[in-house]
C-alpha cells in the first residue's frame, strides 16, 4: 500500500496563456507525481464547474487561485493518508468534500488535477506506467479494455470558437484508416498537415493557427474548408475514403441562436432539419467518417432523426451532448441519440468517474474518442488514459505545437514499448 503523504498545487499557464492548475501528490514511499489540468473554450453548458477567480483585476478574471487554495488546504488534506491504488476511494472523498452536483464548491480543476496527480503516483508506486495502471483501474471499473493505441483524430482546420478566421463550424478532422498502425497514421497527419498548409498559402487564404494548431483560414464557406481538404489530401499519395477519412467537430451550439443555426454557407438561418439536410449533402460531396456535435446540445430529438438518417454511414459523436456525464450518456443510449462519446475528464472532474463514464459507453457498443481541450499543458496524462480504457480514437488537435505534439509523441513512445513487449 502506498498512501498520500501531501499534496500542493500552484497556478500555471495552459497553451493559450490562461491560468490552469497544476498538483503533486507525494506517497509516503517518497514517489511524487505532477499533473495539470487543461481548459476548453467552446464548453459544453452541463460540463462541471472549472472554477476560476472571476475577478477582473487579475488575469481577466481566468486566475485559479481559489481552485488552487482548495487544493492546498481542503482537498488535498482531505485525501492525506489514504490508499493512493484505491482510484475509486480518492475519487469518492474528493467528491464528497466537495459536496455540489457539479464540483462547484472546489471546482471540477482543482479536483481533477489531485485525481489525475494521484493515478500517476499510484503507477509509479506500483513501478509500472500510467497507461498499464490506468488500463487496471478500467478493468476494476468494469471496462474490458486491451491495450492498444487509438487512431489520431487531427484537426486540421480551427474555425468557431478556436479559430482567428471567419468558419462557423470549430474543427475539420482528418482521420487515418483505423488499419494504419498509430505511427503510419502520424506520418499521414503531418504531411497532409504540410499540405494543406501549403494549399492554403497558394489560395492567399491566411494561414494563421488557431488553439489546436490546426490552420484558421478565411474562406468563403465552411464546405471550402472540406474542399480545401480534400484537395490536398488528393495532392499527398493517400486516398480518401482508403487511407484517410474527414470529420467535423461542428459545436453547433455556439452558432445556435433563438431556435435557428447562422452559418456563412447559407443566407438564411437554418432549422434543426435544414441544417441536417446541409449535412447530407456535404456528406454526399466528402464522405466523411464521423460527425461531432451537429446540432445544440438539447435538441435531443433532432438529434436522434440525424443519428436513424446517418446511421451506418457516419459516427455521430457527442460532446457538448453528453459532456462526459453518466446522467447524459444514459439519455443519450435510451434516446438512441449518437453511437459515439467524446470522453474529456474535465468535463467530469474525476479519473473514476471518467472510467464509469467510458463503461457505459462501451456497454452500448458506442465508439470511444479521448479528447484534450483546446487549452493545453505539456501533461500527457489523457495520452496514457487513452491507451489505458482502450479507446478507439484520441483527438489532440493537429500535429503541431508543443502541447499537442506532446501528447502525440508520448503516443509514440507507448507504441514502441507495446510492440517490445510482444
Ligand atoms: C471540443 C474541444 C476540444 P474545447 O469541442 O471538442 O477540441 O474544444 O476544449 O474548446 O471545448
Ligand atoms: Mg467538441
Amino acid at each position: 500500500m502506498s498512501k498520500v503523504s501531501k499534496v500542493w498545487a500552484r497556478q500555471i499557464l495552459d497553451s493559450r496563456g490562461l491560468p490552469t492548475v497544476e498538483t503533486v501528490v507525494q506517497l509516503d514511499t517518497g514517489h511524487t507525481a505532477v499533473a495539470s489540468v487543461p481548459g476548453g473554450t467552446s464548453t459544453g453548458t452541463y460540463e462541471c464547474v472549472d472554477l476560476r477567480d472571476n475577478d477582473p483585476a487579475n488575469y481577466d478574471g481566468k486566475g485559479v487561485s481559489k481552485a488552487v487554495k482548495n487544493v492546498n488546504e481542503t482537498l488535498g488534506p482531505g485525501i492525506w493518508g489514504l490508499d493512493s491504488t484505491d482510484q475509486a476511494a480518492i475519487d469518492k472523498r474528493l467528491i464528497d468534500l466537495d459536496g455540489s452536483k457539479n464540483k462547484s464548491k472546489f471546482g471540477a480543476n482543482a479536483i481533477l488535477s489531485i485525481s489525475a496527480a494521484n493515478s500517476k503516483a499510484a503507477a509509479m508506486a506500483q513501478n509500472t506506467s500510467l497507461y498499464a495502471w490506468t488500463n487496471t483501474l478500467a478493468k476494476r471499473a468494469g471496462i474490458n479494455a486491451a491495450l492498444k493505441v487509438p487512431t489520431p483524430v487531427f484537426n486540421m482546420i480551427n474555425g468557431g470558437l478556436h479559430g482567428a478566421g471567419n468558419l462557423d463550424f470549430q474543427e475539420f478532422h482528418v482521420i487515418p484508416a483505423t488499419s494504419k498502425n498509430y505511427s503510419e497514421a502520424l506520418k499521414i497527419g503531418v504531411e497532409v498537415y504540410i499540405t494543406l498548409g501549403k494549399n492554403l498559402e497558394r489560395r492567399g487564404a491566411i494561414h494563421s493557427v488557431g488553439d489546436e494548431g490546426g490552420y484558421a483560414p478565411n474562406l468563403f464557406t465552411n464546405a471550402d474548408a472540406l474542399e480545401v481538404l480534400f484537395e490536398s489530401i488528393k495532392e499527398t499519395t493517400y486516398q480518401i475514403g482508403r487511407d484517410v477519412f474527414l470529420g467535423l467537430d461542428v459545436a453547433a451550439s455556439v452558432f445556435y441562436k433563438n431556435g435557428n443555426y447562422t452559418i456563412r454557407d447559407k443566407s438564411t438561418p437554418l432549422s434543426d432539419d435544414a441544417l441536417i439536410d446541409y449535412y447530407k449533402y456535404l456528406n454526399s460531396q466528402y464522405h466523411m467518417s464521423h460527425i461531432e456535435d451537429p446540432l445544440h446540445e438539447d435538441a435531443w430529438a433532432s438529434w436522434k432523426k440525424l443519428y436513424e438518417s446517418f446511421q451506418g454511414q457516419l459516427t455521430v459523436v457527442g460532446d457538448d451532448l453528453l459532456v462526459t456525464n453518466t446522467e447524459r450518456v444514459e439519455k443519450a443510449i435510451a434516446e438512441k441519440a449518437c453511437d459515439a462519446i467524446l470522453v474529456k475528464p474535465n468535463q467530469v472532474g474525476t479519473v473514476w468517474e471518467t472510467l464509469l463514464v467510458v463503461k457505459r459507453a462501451r456497454e452500448a457498443n458506442w465508439k470511444v474518442i479521448t479528447s484534450h481541450r483546446s487549452g493545453e499543458t505539456n501533461d500527457w496524462f489523457i495520452a496514457d488514459f487513452a491507451v489505458g480504457i482502450g479507446s478507439d480514437f484520441v483527438k489532440f488537435g493537429a500535429p503541431a505545437r508543443g502541447e499537442r505534439v506532446a501528447k502525440y509523441n508520448r503516443l509514440l513512445s507507448i507504441e514502441a514499448e507495446l510492440a517490445s513487449a510482444k
